[in-house]
């Protein structure tokens, strides 16, 4: 099947998107050909060969009917159709695997509630958020200072991260890799240089990299960094993305 353009992604979501908009793609061609052709035959079935008028059809009430009913149904079935996949999108099944993201002027920190990870960068540092394959992960996408959007082209998915609300989704990733993702929402001076990173890992790698931050030395630094962000962020004094203090 044609993909219209679009693409299929690696996530659950991304996948049923993308059926969506071939399926609003196909019924599109469908209706519009059939258009185009009733449209020719008129024009040259009808076309003008003399004074003599050709013969008239209004008030036919089956006809009528017809074309008032199907594209009611149409209408209701591409409605459905939407309905399905949106629940589907901002459904949020039970998991226990949570990362919480937040985006600032202008970059992103990734932080692991019950775990000492924290990815934290700026601009073209893009930061990498670390994430299990096939698994739900739940986002809470929070923002410090201004709109920003979470965006992961692979993902076919965007969402706004707002300063105040705590906007939640959950994503399930079918294979692993690591797709580019960036900010979509114009937020200031370097809004175009706000690239991050989503690797996706097996759990097995996942709980290894958890891990990695499971020492004395490694809590340390990351306390330490949240804290830095943390004053660096409430000072509201937009980071200089050329003097970066830190980042992994
Ligand atoms: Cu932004």
């Amino acid at each position: 099947m044609p993909s219209f353009g679009a693409h299929a992604g690696v996530t659950d979501s991304s996948k049923s998107v993308f059926h969506l908009w071939q399926g609003f793609s196909i019924a599109a061609v469908i209706i519009g050909g059939l258009t185009v052709l009733l449209m020719l035959w008129a024009v040259l079935r009808y076309r003008r060969r003399g004074d003599a008028i050709p013969p008239q059809h209004q008030y036919h009430l089956p006809l009528e009917i017809v074309y008032t009913v199907v594209p009611i149904l149409v209408v209701f079935g591409l409605f459905a159709a939407t309905l399905v996949v949106e629940n589907k999108e901002t459904s949020n099944p039970k998991t226990n695997v949570t990362i919480d993201v937040n985006a600032f002027q202008w970059g992103w920190q990734f932080t692991y509630p019950g775990s000492n990870a924290l990815v934290y960068g700026q601009t073209t540092q893009s930061p990498e958020m670390v994430m299990p394959v096939n698994t739900n992960v739940h986002i809470n996408l929070t923002s410090t200072d201004v709109i920003h959007g979470f965006y992961v082209r692979a993902f076919n998915f965007s969402r706004y991260a707002l300063p105040g609300v705590d906007n939640q989704f959950t994503i399930r990733a079918q294979s692993t890799g690591t797709y580019f993702g960036q900010c979509t929402q114009l937020c200031g001076l370097y809004h175009s240089l706000m690239f991050f990173r989503v690797k996706v890992v097996t759990p097995a790698q996942y709980a290894q990299w958890l891990d990695t931050f499971n020492n004395p030395a490694d809590a340390a630094k990351a306390a330490a960094a949240v804290k830095t962000t943390n004053e660096e962020l409430a000072t509201g004094v937009a980071s200089n993305p050329s003097n970066t203090k830190f980042g992994r």
